[in-house]
C-alpha cells in the first residue's frame, strides 16, 4: 500500500481534519485568530502530522484535492462559530497553502465561492505562504497575491526570515502579516543580538503597516521579552498547542 494509494482513499474516506492553534494578542492576551493545522487520521497508523505526508501530496498533485478541502473545512467551522457562538466567534483562521495550490489558476474562483457559499467576510481568511513559495515563480505568485488581496483575503509571510530573500519578499509581495520564524524566538534568551533582530523585524513591518506575529512562543520569558519589543501578536506552546475545534471554540486565556 502506497502513501499515494491512501492519500486518494484519505480523501475519499474524509479522513482528513484540521486543529486550531490559537493566535494571540501580547497587549490584550485576547484570542484574534486561529491557524488552522492539517491531520490525517490514518487507519492503523494514528494521527498523522502534514510534514510526515505534503511533500508526497505535492509530488503527487493530490495537495490541490486536499488544500481544497482543507479550505472548505476552516470556512465551515468559521461559518459554525459565528452561528453557534456570535460575537464571541474567533474572528479568523489562517490557512497554510502549498506552492502548487497558490499556482493553481483556479485559488481565486474557489475561494470567492466558498466566502459566498459560507458568507464570510474575506478578511476573516488568512492565507499563509512562505518565502520559498512565492520565489520560485514570483511573477505568478505576486499577480495571484494581488487578485486575493482585492478580494478581500488576507496573505501572510510565514516562517519569516528563514529564506535568502526575505527582505526582497517584502517589496515584490504586498503581505498583511508577517510571522517571525520560531527559531528567532527559541534564540531569544541567547542573548541581545537575537533580541535585535526580532525588534527590526517588528519595527520594520510596522513601519511598513504589516501587522506581526511571533511564532513558537513557549515560555512566560520570551512573551515578556516580545511585549517589551512592542511585537502585536504571538502563538506558541505557551499558549496553547493545535486544538480540537470544539476546544478552540470555547478558548479563552486566563486572565493575566
Ligand atoms: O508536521 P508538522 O505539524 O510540524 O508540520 C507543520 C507544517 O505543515 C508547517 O510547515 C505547516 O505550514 C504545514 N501545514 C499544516 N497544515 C497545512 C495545510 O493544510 N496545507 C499545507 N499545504 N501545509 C500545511
Ligand atoms: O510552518 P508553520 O509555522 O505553519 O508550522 C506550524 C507548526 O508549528 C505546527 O506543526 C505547530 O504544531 C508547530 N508549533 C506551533 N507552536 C509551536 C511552539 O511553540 N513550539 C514548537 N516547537 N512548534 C510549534
Ligand atoms: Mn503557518
Ligand atoms: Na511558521
Amino acid at each position: 500500500m502506497t502513501l499515494e494509494s491512501d492519500l486518494r482513499k484519505a480523501l475519499d474516506l474524509d479522513q482528513f481534519y484540521l486543529d486550531y492553534q490559537p493566535i494571540v494578542s501580547l497587549d490584550s492576551g485576547q484570542v484574534s485568530s486561529f491557524e488552522a493545522l492539517l491531520r490525517w487520521n490514518r487507519p492503523s497508523h494514528g494521527i498523522v502530522a502534514p510534514g510526515d505526508f505534503i511533500q508526497v501530496a505535492e509530488d503527487t498533485g493530490l495537495i490541490v484535492p486536499i488544500g481544497e478541502r482543507v479550505l472548505e473545512q476552516a470556512c465551515r467551522q468559521l461559518a459554525s462559530w459565528r452561528r453557534d457562538l456570535g460575537t464571541a466567534a474567533p474572528t479568523s483562521v489562517a490557512v497554510n497553502l502549498s506552492r502548487i495550490q497558490l499556482m493553481n489558476a483556479g485559488l481565486p474562483d474557489k475561494l470567492q465561492s466558498l466566502l459566498s457559499a459560507y458568507a464570510l467576510d474575506p478578511h476573516s481568511l488568512h492565507l499563509e505562504v512562505t518565502e520559498s513559495t512565492v520565489m520560485r515563480d514570483a511573477q505568478t505568485a505576486a499577480r495571484t497575491i494581488k487578485r486575493l488581496r482585492s478580494m478581500g483575503v488576507r496573505v501572510a509571510m510565514d516562517d519569516f526570515g528563514t529564506g535568502h530573500s526575505s527582505l526582497s519578499c517584502l517589496h515584490e509581495f504586498e503581505f498583511d502579516v508577517l510571522k517571525i520564524d520560531r527559531s528567532f524566538i527559541s534564540n531569544l534568551s541567547r542573548g541581545r543580538d537575537f533580541a535585535a533582530l526580532v525588534h527590526a523585524i517588528v519595527t520594520l513591518a510596522r513601519n511598513l503597516g504589516i501587522t506581526v506575529v511571533a511564532e513558537g512562543i513557549e515560555t512566560p520569558e520570551q512573551l515578556m521579552l516580545l511585549q517589551s519589543l512592542d511585537c502585536q501578536f504571538g502563538q506558541g506552546f505557551h499558549f496553547s498547542k493545535p486544538l480540537r475545534a470544539a476546544i478552540a471554540g470555547q478558548f479563552h486565556l486566563p486572565p493575566p
